[in-house]
């Protein structure tokens, strides 16, 4: 039987790598970003690379009517959802705690925190009443640990942790899987994002080392999501080598 995977912030980076990953390993996919013209070119090259099934959601996570309007329309043969990946999320600015961007506080907050609840809490029942389901929460070193600038996207990122760890515990009873994979360094447009379009900026974070990329998350979501189901994977932290904590990275000169 076909399996379902939601993938929220499908457009870009990680969430594109997922949604290519899952396509060859013959998922159908429920395709999630803002830009809608990106999923729709991504369902295409999906389609005609492996024939794989999609159906865009283009909402912005962070509109509790918008998401919950979009997953309670969903197609009646849509609904059983084996899989969600909690992926849309941001970093918005990199300043001293005393002098950040109090809208960028919100954007932040309201994406990778709130964001995640509304599709979460969507998605949860859909999975209970389907008998079984696996949510993949996108968090991150910055989870685990804080940087220098870092202070508000690190807070979100730990509220991720503490959700993942919370939604396995509430959640094991019917059974659903709940598993987090949280990366170092991965070379997508999360730091154009950051910071605001500037793309040589941007560039220079990966200068000097290795980083990883997208491919590299997909891979693990592909490792998690293949275990048998008596094993779950709780909690991945990959990063690149050249990163061995937050914040501090080996650099050749
Ligand atoms: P990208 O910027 O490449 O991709 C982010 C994705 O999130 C895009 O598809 C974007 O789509 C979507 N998104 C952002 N805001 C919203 C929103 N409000 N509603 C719906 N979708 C949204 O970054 P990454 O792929 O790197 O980031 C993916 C996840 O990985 C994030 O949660 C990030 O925090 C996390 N992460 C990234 C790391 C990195 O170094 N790159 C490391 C650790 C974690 P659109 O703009 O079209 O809405
Ligand atoms: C993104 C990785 O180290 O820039 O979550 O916070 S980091």
């Amino acid at each position: 039987m076909t399996k379902t995977a939601l993938i929220t912030g499908a457009s870009a980076g990680i969430g594109e790598a997922t949604a290519h990953l899952l396509a060859a390993s013959g998922y159908r996919l429920i395709l999630n970003a803002r830009r809608v013209e990106r999923i729709q070119k991504l369902s295409e090259v999906l389609f005609k690379t492996h024939g794989t099934q999609c159906l865009l959601v283009p909402f912005d996570v962070r509109h509790r009517n918008k998401v919950e309007q979009a997953i309670s329309q969903l197609p009646q043969n849509w609904k059983a959802i084996d899989v969600l990946v909690n992926n849309a999320g941001l970093a918005s600015g990199l300043a001293p705690i005393e002098s950040g961007d109090v809208d960028d506080w919100e954007v932040m907050i309201d994406t990778n925190i709130k964001g995640l609840l509304f599709v979460s809490r969507q998605v949860i029942p859909l999975m209970i009443n389907h008998g079984s389901g696996h949510i993949i929460n996108i968090g991150s070193i910055a989870g685990k640990e804080v940087y220098a600038n870092g202070n508000v996207y690190c807070s979100t990122k730990h509220a991720v942790d503490a959700l993942n760890r919370a939604m396995r515990i509430d959640l094991a009873k019917y059974p659903i899987k709940v598993s987090a994979v949280h990366p170092g360094a991965v070379e997508t447009e999360f730091s154009i994002v950051r910071f605001k379009g500037d793309a040589e900026r941007a560039k220079k974070v990966y200068e000097g080392f290795e980083n990883l990329v997208a491919a590299d998350i997909a891979d693990a979501i592909g490792y998690i999501l293949s275990r048998p189901p008596h094993v779950n994977i709780n909690d991945l932290i990959i990063m690149p080598t050249a990163q061995p904590c937050a914040g501090v990275i080996h650099r050749k000169s």
